[in-house]
């Protein structure tokens, strides 16, 4: 029984925790014999999106690309988790657009600001605090809260564990998996 195809996308603040639960959802997942990927900017801002940077435009063209290449591989009968800050709301939309419905699973991964710049696991919001990185995603840039995703997890208050579990319930019930 082949399970369906269908798009995780993960959309929330940098530090949000959007890795972290697409890396042991990806492990669930598979152990269900689902077979599924993970693409984030670790592996596309360094080959195929290595022309963008963090301007609007460059986010836009980013999340543009992201779409493409998440449909390529839902053509290939794969389910694509895709963690990316993707900021806002339009670009987003967009992106659901290229999908029939159902398909696009939109998760907030939801974390205040606050809580994000008290983990900075790799120093990135100290420096956007001093200016040293300009257009910073909750500090000099916007990010667009989604209005109607299907999923929140609230990384800040609940464990990883139990959000993996929320995600993985809803597949379920939906019967993508
Ligand atoms: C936001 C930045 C920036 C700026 C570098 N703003 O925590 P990280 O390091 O590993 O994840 C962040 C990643 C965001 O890339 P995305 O492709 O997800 O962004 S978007 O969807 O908005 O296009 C962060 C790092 O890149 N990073 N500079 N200025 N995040």
């Amino acid at each position: 029984n082949q399970h369906k195809s269908f798009v995780l996308w993960l959309t929330g603040l940098s530090g949000s925790g959007k890795s972290t639960v697409s890396v042991e959802l990806e492990k669930v997942l598979h152990d269900r014999g689902v077979r599924s990927y993970v693409i984030d900017g670790d592996n596309l801002r360094h080959g195929l999106n290595a022309d963008l940077g963090f301007k609007p435009e460059d986010r836009k063209e980013n999340i543009r690309r992201v779409g493409e290449v998440s449909k390529l591989f839902v053509d290939a009968g794969l389910v694509v988790l895709a963690a990316f800050i993707s900021p806002y709301t339009e670009d987003r939309e967009n992106v659901r657009n290229l999908f029939e419905p159902g398909e696009f699973v939109e998760i907030f991964v939801k974390c205040p600001v606050e809580v994000c710049i008290k983990r900075d696991p790799k120093g990135l919001y100290e420096k956007a605090i001093r200016g040293e990185i300009t257009n910073f995603t909750g500090i000099s840039a916007p990010y667009e809260e989604p209005v109607n995703p299907e999923l929140i997890l609230d990384t800040n208050k609940n464990s990883f564990h139990d959000c993996i579990n929320i995600v993985v319930d809803y597949l379920l019930i939906k019967n993508l998996i």
